[in-house]
Order: structure tokens, then sequence, then C-alpha cells
């Protein structure tokens, strides 16, 4: 697909794309706003020195780097770009007036994606600007693809896995407690034997919409376990408060008010939850909590359901 198609089948979530331009001399820096000003949002940074920081503050979704300036050079902020966990993945084109093949080649091997010599022709500069746009896009949209429920459109078991070894470390290295809700619906067999399997996937999809309200800050995590299971990871958070969220989803499915006739904890659509909390530390492992948290599951099963142990 190229970058309209796209944009039309994927409309980008946050305005327009944004194009960083980086030369230390203000006519260059011209020319190309002149190019792409149309089309779309023209960030500009003198120095390299300045790149670093809009990179860093606005995220552009592409950058067109000089090499030669003073201060910082453009390979110097290519090399700091890459080394950054949240700047890594954003295409860099060098545009030099050097135009011998070992600078070129240089350029690659630090990570560029391509390398245009000044002065630029606004055509092919322009073509291949949306053509690594395109390709970045396609990439984003297949990372995020990869991490998400098909059905739910919540994180997947994949992201699970990466975002707990992730809160795992912060925590450990914090020393806060790291907190796991593991759920699961209650009498979901009887469920999809009485209202069929496809009702039974629509009342998984408005189960994890309701699950959403116990999610409070930037770091919590609401996951598709796998079938009828889901788990939330809630870093820095204790016990207690892990208790508080645990009710506050168990509420909300309760408040969807599904029928549920063959339930056996009432003629509502219910989920019994399990909590386990933690300080990691090396005598641990993200597996150890994650069997304490489905032990109090099974418990909160056994106890009656629609119910959270911990
Ligand atoms: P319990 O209260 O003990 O959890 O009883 P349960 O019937 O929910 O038991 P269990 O967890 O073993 O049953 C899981 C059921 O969930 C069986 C399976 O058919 C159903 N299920 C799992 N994934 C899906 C899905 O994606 N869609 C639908 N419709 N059903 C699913
Ligand atoms: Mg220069
Ligand atoms: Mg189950
Ligand atoms: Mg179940």
């Amino acid at each position: 697909m190229n970058l309209e198609q796209l944009l039309e089948a994927f409309p980008h979530p946050v305005g327009p794309l944004r194009i960083l331009v980086v030369d230390d001399q203000p006519v260059n820096i011209r020319v190309l706003y002149e190019v792409f000003r149309g089309e779309f949002e023209v960030l500009m940074a003198t120095s390299g020195e300045q790149a670093l920081t809009v990179c860093q503050e606005q995220r552009p979704d592409i950058i067109l780097l000089d090499v030669v300036m003073p201060g910082i050079s453009g390979h110097e902020v290519c090399r700091r770009l890459k080394a950054n966990p949240d700047t890594r993945d954003i295409p860099i084109i060098f545009v030099t007036s050097q135009r011998e093949e070992a600078e070129e080649a240089r350029g690659f091997e630090m990570g560029a994606v391509d390398f245009i010599t000044k002065p630029v022709n606004p055509v092919i500069v322009s073509a291949r600007v949306r053509t690594h746009l395109a390709l970045k896009l396609q990439s984003d949209l297949l990372r995020s693809i990869a991490m998400i429920d098909g059905l739910t459109k919540v994180a997947n078991r994949r992201k699970f896995d990466e975002a707990l070894a992730i809160s795992w470390r912060a925590c450990l290295r914090e020393g806060r407690p790291l907190s796991l809700v593991l759920l699961d619906l209650d009498c979901f067999k009887q469920y999809n034997d009485r209202y069929g399997h496809q009702q039974g996937d629509n009342c998984l999809i408005a189960v994890a919409g309701a699950l959403g309200h116990g999610l409070r800050r930037p770091h919590d995590l609401l996951a598709r376990y796998g079938g009828e299971e889901f788990v939330c990871i809630l870093p820095g958070t204790d016990v207690q408060g892990a208790m508080q969220r645990a009710e506050v989803m168990r509420k909300a499915v309760r408040a969807l008010e599904l029928e549920h006739q063959h339930s056996t904890a009432g003629l509502l659509v219910s989920i019994s939850l399990g909590i386990a909390t933690l300080i990691p530390d090396n005598d641990f492992s993200p597996e150890s909590l994650l069997a304490a948290a489905d032990k109090q599951l099974y418990r909160a099963k056994q106890e009656g359901r629609d119910r959270v142990c911990a």
C-alpha cells in the first residue's frame, strides 16, 4: 500500500504526520519546509541539541537530518536516537552535501533508512519521504496488531508477557509492590450452551469493556489471558489498592446486567477474581506471582464465585 491508501484505511491517530527537518542553515530548512508544508506538520531544528529535544517531546514520524552541524553532528544525533528505545524506530534520512560513497555507507551503518544529497530535488525528496513513512506506518500497524486480542481489542497474551516482564523489572528496581488480578467468567460454559457461542463472544467483548473501569494509572494493563480469562497488571499498587480495583471490576461486570439463567452465582453474568501482590526480588519470578493469583482465583470459585480473593 502507498501512503494515501494506508492513511485512508488506518487513519493516523493523532492528526497529521509530523516530519522533523534538521539543518544548521535556515535556508535549507526553508526549501524542505516548502516541499512538505501542505501535507505534513513540519517541525524544525537548527542544531543537533534542538533536534534531540524535539524528538523527545514531539515524537516526529520521520526525520530529515543534516550531517555537518556545529555542536552535535547529525551522526551523533542519529546514534543517540537509535540508542533510546523511545526514539529508535523513527526513520532517519540523512540530507547532506557530502557526496562520497563512504559517507553514504556510514549513514546506513548508523541506522539511517536513506541518504539524500543537497541541493535536494523536491520531487525525489518527497517520494522518498512518502515511501519511508508508508513503511513506518505499516510496521507500527503490524506491531500493534500483534499485541492486540482480535475479539475484545484489549492486549493479548504476548503483550501481557512483555508488559509483566517490564513491570517486574521496574518494581524490582524501585522497591515497589506489583499486583496482578487474574479473573475468569463464572459458568461460562453454560452461558455458551444456553445463549450460543456468538452471544458468548459478545459477552466477552462487553466484559472486557467493563473491566477497563478498574484501570487508573498509565502503566496499568488489562489483557486477555486466554479463553474467558483476563488479567490486570497493576505496578506500584499494594494489595489493598488491588482489592479496590478488583471490586470495581466485579461490580462493573454485574452492572452490565447481562442475563445468565444458568449461572450458579446469580442470574447475571459475573466474574471471580484472584489477587497476588509482592515486592519483586530475585527470590521470586513473575511466574510465581501469576501462580499465586491463580490460586486465589481458584479459591474465589470454590467459595461461590462472583467475588474477590487475595
Ligand atoms: P467456572 O465458573 O468454574 O469458570 O466455569 P466455566 O464454565 O466458566 O468453566 P471454564 O472456565 O472451564 O470454561 C471456559 C469456557 O469458556 C469454555 C469455553 O467454551 C468458553 N470460551 C473460551 N473462550 C471463548 C471464546 O472466545 N468465545 C466463547 N464464546 N466462549 C469461549
Ligand atoms: Mg549543515
Ligand atoms: Mg476459564
Ligand atoms: Mg470460567
